[in-house]
């Protein structure tokens, strides 16, 4: 190993037109990186978090709910690509529901339309102006600017729609510099996962756009999360708070298996994150027993922008985050090409950064997390209505799905075995399936259902039911 590498790599970000910050932010987790920093956080370093107040215990005046959400703008992470479900574009532009319960004619529901539906009733149910910004990646920008298009009336002021986030070379595993690939240049490059958010938001000068606006908090999520809606008792609540920072959490369940967790670091008391690839093999166990650590991260946050600004002034834009170093291969598509590591940092870790950040519980209806197709299907079936203010709103109780990786891992696998419709999964407490079934139209799903592999491909009828023994017609 060798800092020929880091030289390599920065001149490459210049060279580039990497801002200055980003390249700095870089340099920090590359020596990191050199000096065999993992980033693991030990079962035995923390404590798991414990009572936390429930966001339905807060009794926010619905003045000054309605004041703090005049001052709030809404962020969304709109940067990932959806790999793991086989996607080449932004997740946000999967569709979500077949049709507009409001313009039925108008065609499919994308998530990012669910986003931009919910902004403008929130809008219109309280006055508030509420910004909405995506951070998109190089590989994001252009589909989701183009899919934003025909929203003329959505930007607010001289704020723009968009930010872009930044970029970082790939390193090879073997020596950490920045890899080549001359087949697909664009894959020597990765962006340094959501942690940049901060300082995307600072170098695009976005943050200083908001401030100067008159805007002091944002009420940050991912864009695979529908549940993040505008929440005025939220806004109200965190601004009567004081706290720089606050993270929503919400009651872990078996289903929450990608993703992190909040608990509290043994040597100062300090709240901090744990992602699973911060998780060392021994303490998987540990860190997925959901007795034991309670509140997952959903990845809904809130900062005062204020003293988001004061903190990344201070530091020049590079906030003390730890490393996430994630192993792939330069062509995630393609095992046999060489193995790199890209350097990444998760937004939620700066929860350890500002003195006095809080967390807060949050109910599952502001956690519907899309990884993957099983929890796609979920959130396209009948167990949601969607309300007069595009929420999600839940029927029964999730089913729990399990669809065979083999067949329906990525969306192209998955949309072409429920090209008929969606199942109803109302009935249903779970639905496994193994092998290759496509499913027909109007079919229903009850009980705990399974499916078992049919050998070779199979057709669950028109208006079949599929329950715990299988299928009747
Ligand atoms: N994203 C970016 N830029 C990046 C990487 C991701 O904008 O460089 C976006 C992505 O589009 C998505 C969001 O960030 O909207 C989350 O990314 P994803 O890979 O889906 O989630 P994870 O990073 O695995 O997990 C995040 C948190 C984790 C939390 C989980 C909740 O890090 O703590 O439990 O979200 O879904």
């Amino acid at each position: 190993m060798s800092s020929q590498g880091l030289s390599q790599s920065t001149d490459r970000m210049r060279d580039a037109g990497v801002a200055p910050a980003a390249i700095d932010v870089f340099a920090r987790f590359y020596r990191l990186l050199e000096s065999g920093a993992t980033g693991m956080i030990p079962e035995s370093d923390v404590e798991p978090l414990t009572d936390v107040t429930h966001r339905d215990e807060l009794e926010v005046p619905e003045d000054a709910a309605r004041e703090a959400l005049r001052r709030t703008a809404v962020i969304k992470l709109n940067g990932g690509l959806g790999t793991s479900m086989g996607m080449d574009r932004a997740k946000s532009l999967l569709t979500v529901r077949d049709a507009d319960p409001q313009h039925p004619d108008g065609g499919p529901l994308t998530f990012l339309d669910v986003i931009v539906a919910q902004v403008r009733a929130a809008r219109r149910a309280t006055g508030a102006p509420l910004p909405l910004l995506l951070m998109n990646s190089f590989r994001t920008q252009a589909d989701t600017l183009a899919a934003l298009a025909p929203h003329d009336d959505l930007a607010v002021g001289d704020l723009p729609l968009d930010f872009l986030q930044n970029r970082e070379p790939k390193l090879l595993a073997s020596d950490l510099t920045p890899v080549d690939w001359p087949a697909d240049p664009e894959l020597e490059w990765c962006p340094p996962g959501h942690g940049d958010l901060y300082t995307a938001l600072y170098a695009s000068g976005a943050l200083r756009a908001l401030l100067d606006a008159g805007y002091r908090y944002a009420s940050v999520s991912n864009s695979d999360n529908l549940g993040a809606a505008p929440d005025a008792a939220m806004a109200g609540w965190f601004a009567a708070s004081g706290a720089p920072f606050a993270a929503e959490v919400a009651r872990r369940t078996p289903a929450d298996r990608k993703g992190g967790h909040l608990v509290v670091r043994r040597s100062d008391g300090r709240l901090v994150l744990r992602e699973t690839a911060q998780t060392p093999a021994d303490d998987q166990d540990a860190a997925a027993d959901i007795g034991r650590h309670r509140y997952f991260n959903t990845n809904n946050l809130w900062f005062d922008l204020e003293a988001l600004s004061a903190e990344l002034d201070r530091t020049g834009g590079v906030l003390e985050l730890p490393l996430i170093k994630n192993t792939k291969t330069v062509d995630p598509t393609d095992p046999s090409s060489p193995e790199v590591v890209q350097i990444e940092s998760a937004m939620g870790a700066a929860v350890e950064v500002f003195d006095g950040a809080v967390a807060i519980e949050v109910g599952r209806d502001r956690f519907l997390p899309v990884k993957t197709t099983n929890d796609l299907l979920v959130l396209r079936s009948d167990v949601y209505d969607l309300d007069d203010a595009y929420r999600f709103v839940a029927r029964t109780d999730a089913p729990f799905v399990d669809l065979d990786p083999a067949h329906y891992k990525t969306i192209a696998a998955f949309d072409a075995r429920f090209d008929d419709g969606t199942p109803s999964l109302r009935a249903a407490r779970s639905l496994t399936v193994r092998g290759d079934w496509t499913f027909g139209s109007g079919v229903t799903v009850t009980g705990e259902a399974e499916l078992a592999d049919p050998g070779g491909s199979a057709r669950v009828p028109d208006g079949a039911v599929v329950g715990p023994d299988g299928l009747s017609a």
